[in-house]
């Protein structure tokens, strides 16, 4: 490290995240950090912090500092909402019945399509800021409520436009293949050739999304035709992602895993197989326990073989109209360890180093270490197990997105 820093941020402990550091949290108790350009340039025990002057000196005042929060998988920027779907779901409808009977996505697809950028745009902010409010600093979001070029455009743009605004790293994700748009039915494969042929081509063209998902469900897609979604994103030479194995088993991971997929999204019904093929792969489990939650599924995802074969777990909020309208990762935390018997340290993880390599963005982000982007958040607390344990009254003293003050109460207060 050079003797002058920008920021250096002293009287933490630092949960680093980094495996290399023996325990679930990496963790480094009287820690010191020190940040240039945005980026962690010194990180260890204050003991051993080598002379220096530093631009801005933060007093941590024995608080824990974490890498910023990633939410990996995100729906955020729809039209209209669905709680009239919610209340009849309430009455025993099950979303599969509602979804087809023409609501579910398709009426997110009439709402979305009907709003301007401008409402759409609108729409999103205070789903964005709930999310940031919680120390996130890295957001996934998908397309997939236009289901044809323009609105899907219109989606992907919105998400860009909300980067521009906000102290917030935005990844988008086109998913036209989300369901069959009604002016299709009954004619998928020609759906798939319109995504093939002039939505991904597009979206790629302008640079508007950095990766392609896809719905591989009986409602939605089949594995042959989730495949060539895959095959023309490979041309594009766009990285996927896959829903894969929500409500029933269809060979979407097999299939994700052959692809060098960055992640399987969802997996409430994966098999041995599949565990041992995401164990030989870097694909990620994403897991998506507020959805799991929403549609009051039973079948969770096998966390426990998942762990004991070594695949990476991360955990995202799904946030979308339908099977998740909970704009929080705390709470996604607190379900993951309550429903799918993560540990609080596997939450973080999940929320943080899983999360950024099932973006492809580990070699920047997700883990406090020298060379990573500093995004970074400041709890007042006195164990980092509390994370998972508590949601609503313990939030960030302060926020660090690329090694600038961008939120926490410390700010708030002035
Ligand atoms: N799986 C989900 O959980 C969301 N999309 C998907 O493919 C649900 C989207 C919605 O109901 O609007
Ligand atoms: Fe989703």
């Amino acid at each position: 490290m050079t003797e002058r820093c920008d920021l250096l941020i002293t009287n933490i402990h630092a949960a680093t995240m980094d495996p290399a550091i023996r325990g679930g949290y990496g963790a480094v108790e009287d820690a010191a950090v020190a940040v240039t350009g945005g980026k962690i340039v010194w990180l260890g025990s204050r003991k051993e912090l080598p002379d220096c002057s530093a631009d801005e000196v933060v007093d941590g005042e024995g608080q824990w500092l974490t890498p910023g929060l990633i939410d990996c998988h995100t729906h955020l920027v729809y039209g209209g909402h669905r709680a009239s779907e919610f209340a009849r779901r309430l009455g025993g409808e099950s979303y599969e019945e509602v979804a087809r009977s023409g609501g579910g996505i398709l009426s997110t697809v009439r709402a979305t399509r009907a709003a301007s950028a401008e409402q759409l745009y609108a729409a999103a902010v205070p789903r964005l800021q709930a999310l940031m409010s919680e120390g996130v600093t890295t957001v996934e979001i998908k397309s997939g409520y236009g289901l044809e070029l323009d609105t899907e455009l219109k989606q992907l743009r919105t998400a860009r436009r909300l980067a521009q605004h906000y102290p917030v790293e935005i990844v988008t994700s086109c998913l036209a293949a989300h369901a069959l748009p009604p002016e299709y039915d009954g004619r998928a494969d020609e759906y798939i050739d319109l995504v093939c042929e002039r939505i991904l081509p597009a979206a790629a063209g302008e640079q508007l999304a950095d990766a392609v998902d896809m719905f591989c469900e009986s409602i939605a897609f089949s594995v042959k035709q989730c495949q060539r979604v895959i095959d023309c994103a490979k041309k594009l030479g766009l990285p996927v992602k896959v829903h894969a194995e929500q409500m029933a088993h269809t060979g979407a991971t097999a299939m994700a895993v052959k692809a060098g997929a960055l992640s399987v999204d969802h997996i409430e019904y994966i098999t041995d197989m599949d565990v041992a093929a995401l164990a030989e792969s870097g694909t990620v489990a994403v897991l998506l326990p507020g959805a799991f939650y929403t549609l009051r599924e039973t079948r969770t995802p096998p966390v426990e073989k998942l762990r004991a074969s070594g695949v990476p777990m991360a955990l995202a909020s799904d946030l979308n109209p339908g099977s998740c309208p909970l704009a929080s990762l705390r709470l996604m935390m607190n379900m993951g360890c309550n429903f799918f018997g993560l540990t609080p340290a596997e939450a973080l993880a999940g929320v943080t180093r899983a999360a950024a390599r099932a973006l492809g963005l580990s070699c920047s982000r997700g883990s406090l270490r020298v060379g990573l982007r500093a995004d970074m958040v400041l709890w007042p607390m006195d164990t980092p197990d509390r994370l998972a344990y508590e949601v609503g009254a313990l939030n960030p003293a302060r926020v660090f997105f690329a090694g600038k003050t961008v939120g926490g109460s410390d700010v708030a207060a002035g």
